[in-house]
């Protein structure tokens, strides 16, 4: 059986691989499968998105588990910005270089206690169209007042982890796995299959 995850970014898909390692199912990505695919982020929240790009995926690829992925950074001093818009924050022609520099901009000068931020990551588990379940997941920290390190992705050179005294952009990815938004859905995720779900999978497609 396959797990399709409904993203095409490979970051991603390097993170999902590591973290469902083990599990009896063959897992690709609208990368691997569709790199044309469209589906069109406008929900309000991450649980919106989410459940968009599982049902839109689901409906075209019936017989397989589709997983729908949505995260972003929350900064606390900034009402939740950038959110769902995280990916294009600094704009139209946005990259991760742009999107950190304007975050660390805005909050140029502020201390500490008004650095807070966390990430956040919600699934949405779909099969033959209809969404089965939903798991999330977050790792809160501060936003750190430069650009460090050369790992992970996105918002990780900015995303500082008091406990580790390193961004997460200087933490190995297998450390970023054990601890991160991501790797705390899809665990709950992976438990949910290895528990309720792959039995009654096959029972879908033996219909
Ligand atoms: P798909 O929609 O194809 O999944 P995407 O990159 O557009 O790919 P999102 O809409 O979920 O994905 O946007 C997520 C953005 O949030 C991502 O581009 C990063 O800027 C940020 N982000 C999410 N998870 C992150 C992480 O683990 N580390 C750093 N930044 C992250």
């Amino acid at each position: 059986m396959r797990l399709i995850i409904a993203t095409k970014n490979k970051n991603k898909v390097k993170e999902i691989r590591q973290i469902l390692k083990g599990l009896n199912l063959r897992i690709v990505s609208l990368y691997d499968l569709d790199r044309k695919f469209r589906i069109v982020e406008n929900g309000r929240t991450f649980k919106d998105n989410a459940v968009k790009k599982a049902l839109v995926v689901s409906k075209v690829y019936k017989n397989d588990l589709v997983m729908g992925e949505d995260s972003g950074l929350v900064v606390e001093c900034l009402g939740g910005e950038p959110g769902v818009y995280s990916k294009r924050y600094a704009g139209r022609n946005a990259n991760d270089y742009k999107n950190n520099l304007k975050v660390l901009k805005k909050l140029e000068g502020l201390s500490k206690n008004k650095r807070r931020a966390y990430f956040f990551c919600f699934l949405a588990l779909s099969l033959g169209g209809k969404i089965e379940e939903i798991f999330e997941g977050r790792m809160d920290g501060l936003i750190h007042c430069e650009i460090c390190g050369d790992n992970g992705f996105g918002y990780d050179p900015i995303f500082y982890l008091p406990s580790y005294k390193k961004t997460v952009a200087q933490l190995h990815l297998s450390l970023k796995n054990r601890i991160s938004h991501r790797s705390k859905a899809f665990r709950k995720l992976k438990k949910f299959l290895e528990q309720k779900c792959l039995e009654k999978c096959e029972g879908f497609r033996e219909r």
